[in-house]
C-alpha cells in the first residue's frame, strides 16, 4: 500500500463507520420499530380483551422501542452515516392469552438481545471502538428488558387459571 492509500484509509475510518456497521445498524433500526409495531399489536389485543393494565404496559413498551430505534438513528446521523427508514409489517393481534402475549414478548425480546450481541461482535471485528461504546448502552437495557418480562410471565404461570389473580397481575400493570 501506498502511503497515501494508508492516510486516506485512515482517515475514512477516523470520521465515519464502515459500511457493513451501517448496514447492520440500519437493520436494527428496523427491528426496533418492528418491536414497537408488536407491542401495539399487543395493546391492541389486550385492549380487546379487557386487560387495560397490559394494554397500557404494551403501549409504554413501544413508545419505548420507538426511542430505541431513534437513539440509532441519531448515532447514525451524529457519524455522518446514511439512515434509511424502514417499511414494517403489519403485526399480529391475535393471541391466546395473556400468558401468551408475555411468553411472546419475552421470546421476542430474547431475540432483540441476540441481535445486539451480533452487533457488539461486528463492531469488535470492525475495529470501530465508538460503536462499540454505544452499543454498550443497549446490552445493558436488554437485560431490562429480559428481566421485565420474565418476572410477568412468573407471576401469570404462578397463578394460572385464577381470573382473580390474572385480574391483579393487570392491574398492577396500569402503574407502569
Ligand atoms: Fe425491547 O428492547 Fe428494544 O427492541
Amino acid at each position: 500500500w501506498s502511503s497515501d492509500v494508508c492516510s486516506s484509509d485512515l482517515r475514512r475510518r477516523l470520521t465515519m463507520i464502515t459500511a457493513r456497521m451501517e448496514k447492520e445498524i440500519n437493520a436494527q433500526i428496523k427491528a426496533e420499530f418492528e418491536s414497537a409495531f408488536i407491542y401495539m399489536g399487543m395493546a391492541a389485543w389486550a385492549h380487546k380483551n379487557g386487560y387495560f393494565g397490559t394494554e397500557n404496559f404494551m403501549w409504554k413498551q413501544a413508545k419505548e422501542e420507538e426511542e430505541h430505534a431513534m437513539k440509532l438513528v441519531n448515532y447514525l446521523q451524529d457519524v455522518d452515516a446514511t439512515v434509511e427508514i424502514p417499511g414494517i409489517e403489519k403485526p399480529t393481534i391475535n393471541y391466546k392469552s395473556i400468558l401468551d402475549v408475555f411468553e411472546k414478548g419475552l421470546e421476542h425480546e430474547k431475540y432483540i438481545t441476540s441481535r445486539i450481541n451480533n452487533l457488539v461482535m461486528i463492531s469488535d471485528e470492525e475495529g470501530d471502538y465508538a460503536t462499540n461504546d454505544f452499543l454498550q448502552w443497549y446490552v445493558t437495557e436488554q437485560v431490562e428488558e429480559e428481566k421485565t418480562f420474565r418476572n410477568i410471565v412468573k407471576r401469570l404461570k404462578m397463578v394460572g387459571d385464577h381470573a382473580n389473580g390474572i385480574f391483579m397481575i393487570d392491574s398492577k400493570l396500569e402503574e407502569r
